[in-house]
């Protein structure tokens, strides 16, 4: 499990103005019926094989041990009714059914039984229900994000058997997909990544960014950056974000720390974990979102927020103006087990006053920008002195000089190194294929970020292909949370059970596609 800060003893403080300025942009969900299109069965590999025409729903009965599962063509997030009846005999005990709702086909055939990871087991989306008297319309309380519904018959009775007459899910979202012109490119892999990702957009987009629909369903601010850059190229939805911006800086810690995740309910409130990444990237995120939208007044507003995440970070720093260890082990980065994130802590505070500078500036605070250059430098040159491993050419990290692709992409990003030289570094990193990876999507998105501030089209383009286009390959409907190429049952939290298979932060191939064609 990632080390993060949690501040158990922490004391909140809410700007009443700016939650209640977020509260007013709510948006109000559009809805949609969607009904299963197929009667499929799906063996214990995961393979899905039609069994029957959805036409012939109602002549299914099921009795004891019997089960179908209906497969709804796409990833759906919505509430769902079934509309159910007895045959046979008069029903004379409750129906008793298992429902299980899977984002992807191994899911329904995962036992909840035998889990054992870390995380509640809570997530894992099945339910256990009696039905007293049929026939009846079960509408279901929880919202739930999936493809395939099993509707499994617990018990019935030697007398009764259950029909499933009709199941409707009513899918919510923010937005809606008619208005999105999709990426138009002659590589059908290429369009099929876009559609993809604009799926996994649209279906976190609720009330708030959404990490994942069907796990955690909060905001978390490091997705919720990366969601926002996909939605300015996308669905445009701005209000929306600064909706999540007013409510990250009206609910922080007492001394100002932007936490790093936010409850919606039963009432906003701020988390107890705290990133040092996560809150220091509010700034860049409202960076972004001033360069997309122009608003000025919400970004004046919202930036004594960001800046002071500069301020609490800078207490990490020594008089070497080197990030401590500490720092790096309350950073995200990545959910590789294992990565030293303190090179990469360094380089994402650079990176972050890069855009605080470019902040100060364009709102006419040249003093402030001037002072935030010198330190940027000097941490450059820290970074430089501390990090950097001139006999293997690479940035180290930690006290065991850990060698991996996060702390390389991200000095990249933060301009620690640029041009031929960052190039450079790029190709020397994947040749070295260090045991330290890339294994989520946020990652790898950054990854792919650095490619193309090094000029590398091409290898962005194809690496996309690889990771994003590997998910594809293995039948994704949306993008996953987590993706390892080289081992594509890893989950971070001991079992790919809880693992979301829509997350906010693998929809940027959308942004990603746009961006290149737009510079061409
Ligand atoms: C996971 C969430 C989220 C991410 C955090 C760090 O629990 O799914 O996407 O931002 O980790």
């Amino acid at each position: 499990m990632a080390k993060v800060s949690i501040d158990l003893n922490m004391k909140r403080v809410t700007n009443d103005n700016f939650v209640e300025k977020a509260k007013k942009l709510e948006p109000k969900l559009l809805e949609k019926q969607v009904k299963p299109i197929k009667i499929v069965s799906i063996g214990n590999d995961g393979k899905v094989e039609p069994r029957a025409d959805i036409g012939e729903l109602d002549r299914i009965s099921l009795k004891k041990g019997d089960s179908l599962v209906l497969d709804f063509g796409d990833h759906q997030v919505g509430y769902v009714s079934l509309k159910l009846k007895s045959v046979g005999s008069p029903q004379d005990a409750p129906a008793y059914l298992r429902l299980k709702f899977g984002e992807v086909p191994k899911e329904i055939k995962e036992n909840s039984e035998e889990y054992n990871g870390w995380i509640s087991r809570g997530w894992i989306q099945e339910e256990y229900i009696h039905v007293d008297v049929l026939p009846a319309w079960l509408h279901l309380p929880r919202r739930y994000a999936f493809r395939f519904l099993e509707i499994y018959a617990v018990d019935t009775s030697v007398k009764f058997q259950v029909v499933v007459e009709e199941v409707v899910c009513r899918a919510v979202s923010a937005v809606d997909m008619e208005n999105i012109e999709p990426f138009s490119a002659s590589d059908p892999v290429l369009r099929q990544m876009d559609k993809v990702s604009l799926r996994t957009l649209q279906n976190c987009m609720q009330s708030v960014f959404e990490d994942g629909p069907k796990r955690d369903r909060r905001l978390w601010l490091g997705d919720l950056r990366l969601q926002a850059l996909a939605n300015y190229a996308t669905f445009q939805e701005n209000e929306l974000v600064k909706r999540c911006m007013y409510l990250f800086a009206g609910l922080t810690r007492e001394d100002g720390a932007i936490g790093a995740c936010l409850f919606t309910e039963p009432e906003y409130l701020v988390d107890d974990t705290f990133m040092f990444d996560y809150s220091l990237l509010f700034l860049s995120a409202l960076k972004e979102y001033y360069e997309a939208t122009n608003d000025k007044e919400t970004v004046e507003e919202l930036w004594p927020s960001a800046y002071r995440q500069i301020e609490l970070s800078r207490m990490c720093f020594d008089e070497r103006n080197v990030v401590s260890e500490e720092a790096g082990d309350s950073c995200f980065v990545d959910w590789k087990e294992g990565l030293n994130k303190q090179a990469s802590a360094q380089a994402i505070y650079i990176y972050v006053l890069k855009d605080a500078i470019a902040m100060a500036n364009a709102f006419g605070q040249e003093k402030l920008a001037e002072k935030l250059e010198e330190e940027r430098k000097r941490c450059v040159s820290a970074a430089l002195d501390y990090f950097w491993d001139e006999k293997q050419g690479v940035f180290v990290s930690g006290e065991k000089r850990q060698i991996s692709y996060a702390s390389q992409v991200w000095m990249i990003l933060a301009g620690v190194k640029a041009g031929e030289e960052a190039r450079m570094l790029l190709d020397r990193i994947v040749e070295l294929k260090p045991e330290m990876s890339m294994v989520t999507p946020y990652m790898n998105h950054h990854f792919v970020e650095a490619l193309l501030l090094c000029g590398e089209k091409e290898k962005a383009i194809d690496y996309m292909k690889y990771y994003w286009g590997g998910m594809l390959l293995q039948g994704a409907d949306t993008f996953w949370e987590l993706y390892n190429p080289d081992n594509p049952q890893e989950s971070p939290y001991g079992s790919s059970a809880v693992n979301s298979h829509c997350h906010a932060w693998s929809c940027t191939p959308s942004y990603l596609l746009r961006t290149l064609t737009n510079e061409e």
